[in-house]
């Protein structure tokens, strides 16, 4: 538990692994994909990427600087096979049309992600 990024108080749901994450587009504008490794942290209501654990981060966070989220209310989530040449590879989409990949070698972690993601955005569309 403990309280959430962005000043909310919101419950951690998952957090404990490095993933490879890539935005490829921002509100429907296409980006240019780059891989990288983050520490990702499931809360109640979005996804927040940290550069390094969410603890370390946050004290190495600038001030007025915000880690950089993903707010999974009215978000979609599915596997993709054709947005990347990468095995294992989820799709979020948001309700905004932002696009982000995530990616893990280990099919089991990215199981466990897909269901916690796919649970908490079945949770915001149900209440
Ligand atoms: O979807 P793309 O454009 O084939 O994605 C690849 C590129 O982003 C590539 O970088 P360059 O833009 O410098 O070519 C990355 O190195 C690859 O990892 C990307 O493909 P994968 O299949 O790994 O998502």
């Amino acid at each position: 538990a403990g309280a959430g990024a962005m000043g909310t108080s919101s419950q951690v749901e998952l957090q404990g692994e490095y993933l490879n994450k890539a935005k490829i587009s921002d509100g429907g504008k296409k980006h240019r994909k780059n891989w990288t490794s983050t520490w990702v942290v499931l809360d109640a209501d979005q996804l927040t990427f940290y550069k390094e654990s969410k603890q370390e981060a946050l004290a190495n966070l600038k001030p007025g600087c915000k880690p950089d989220g993903v707010a999974l209310c009215g978000a979609l989530i599915d596997w993709t096979t054709e947005k990347s040449s990468r095995r294992n590879v989820l799709q979020i989409t948001t309700h905004t049309g932002s696009e982000y990949l995530l990616q893990a070698d280990c099919y089991t972690t990215i199981c466990k992600w897909y269901d916690a993601i796919k649970k908490t955005v079945n949770s915001l569309s149900n209440g």
